[in-house]
């Protein structure tokens, strides 16, 4: 059959005809009469029962469901994708024919659950010589379902729901400058309130005053990568930790942390990297954080194994210790010239195997940091539970380390 190219006109006499109760095959007639195109019935029939002119339609309606209406006239086609396409007829203005809203409830969906994805109104007059002409559409519409839209402001707003500004006055400046290494803390395992004499032990530390402060977030900060179960980045079954509660308390934890710092130093710098335990979930936990203390510098990218930074002339890698360990001084001088050039104190901090190990490697201090957290039953079980159970503070000079301060 030739390709016919349908107009309003065309469809809206095929409407108004079948409306009179004419058959296909006498409007396929009538249609040739009057316009000269040459229609089948099947066409005919076709349109006045989906609205469709194509027989690409007859394909896609295999893969649909349809559910009629006949009282109100309304075809529903349930499509696969989960949209629906509705076909009525609609007595309605120009300007409402333009309002979505309008048209969706004509259709009968709800407007509050249901968007438009396509609307298409064909107008046409129905009336007779004794009134006045009624404005009628033949309305199709697609609709999906509404999907609450991902808002990133109330997503802040809720991070910084409880956050009051912290006030800073008469800050204690400082000659030297403090790094906080806090590797491997595995909340959901470690409870905050294991840690509330660290968090004293800190807070006096601080009150000396600081030119600058410096916290190392070396990864493992959560013991899980996922909040509905507890495993580690690459999927490893874990003993199961209650991660909502413990993304909490790493909050009040590293949050008091760095208002402490705040009230002690005019510069305060989160340094992070990814640990094998929690690649995603800290990373997304430190973004949260970094948007609660926009006075604080945060490095924080994701899946980052290793970074390096420096103040006066101390140059720090960081590596959670997993990866690469024995290559780290090497790969500082490679990755880091600069500081590694204009650094007269190098240090690689890592963690990962919870217990403290410092080995100078050809002038590179090589630290392996320990941590707080308490044994859990897979240590128990291999029997690593021998290290001490210590954070540590460094603090620096303008060329190198003055005195560590242990926490524990
Ligand atoms: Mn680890």
């Amino acid at each position: 059959m030739a390709n016919i190219k349908w107009t309003d006109e065309h469809k809206n006499r095929v409407t108004e005809l079948g409306k009179q109760g004419l058959s296909s095959s006498k409007i396929a007639q009538k249609l040739f009469d009057e316009f000269g195109v040459n229609l089948s019935r099947r066409t005919v029939s076709r349109y006045l029962s989906t609205g469709h002119t194509s027989s690409r339609y007859d394909k896609l309606k295999k893969n649909t469901s349809k559910v009629k209406d006949v009282k109100r006239g309304t075809e529903i086609v349930i499509n696969q994708d989960g949209s629906q396409t509705s076909i009525t007829r609609i007595q309605m203005t120009s300007e409402q024919a333009k309002d979505p809203d309008f048209v969706l409830r004509a259709h009968g969906f709800d407007s509050t659950k249901w968007d438009i994805i396509s609307l298409k109104n064909n107008f046409w007059q129905m009336g007779s010589k004794d009134s006045d002409p009624v404005d009628l559409y033949q309305s199709k519409i697609t609709v999906k379902p509404r999907v609450v839209k991902f808002n990133v402001d109330d997503l802040i707003e809720a991070l910084n729901r409880n956050v009051k500004p912290i006030e800073v006055k008469n800050i204690q400046q400082g000659e030297t400058s403090l790094v906080i290494s806090l590797f491997d803390l595995h909340f959901g395992i470690t409870k905050l309130n294991m840690l509330k004499s660290h968090i004293n032990q800190i807070g006096n530390i601080l009150k000396k005053g600081y030119k600058r402060v410096e916290i190392i977030v070396g990864g493992d900060v959560l013991h899980s990568d996922f909040i509905t179960k507890t495993q580690t980045a690459s999927n490893t079954q874990l003993d199961h930790v209650k991660t909502i509660k413990a993304l909490n308390e790493a909050e009040s934890f590293i949050g008091t942390i760095i208002e402490m710092s705040l009230q002690y130093s005019p510069t305060v710098e989160v340094k992070a990297v990814s640990g094998n335990h929690d690649t995603d979930s800290q990373y997304l936990f430190i973004w949260g954080m970094s948007k609660k203390y926009p006075q604080v510098e945060f490095d924080n990218e994701l899946n980052t194994e290793r970074l390096a930074f420096s103040f006066d002339k101390v140059g720090i890698m960081v590596a959670h210790g997993n990866l690469a360990l024995k290559r780290l001084p090497m790969l500082f001088a490679n990755e880091y010239p600069d500081i590694w050039a204009h650094s007269k104190y190098r240090m690689v901090a890592s963690g990962h195997f919870h217990t403290e190990k410092k080995t100078d490697v050809d002038g590179v201090m090589m630290w392996q940091f320990g941590t707080a957290k308490p044994n859990d039953p897979y240590e128990k079980a291999n029997g690593y539970t021998m290290g001490r159970k210590h954070l540590q503070l460094l603090e620096f000079g303008k060329e190198r380390l003055l005195a560590t301060y242990e926490v524990e």
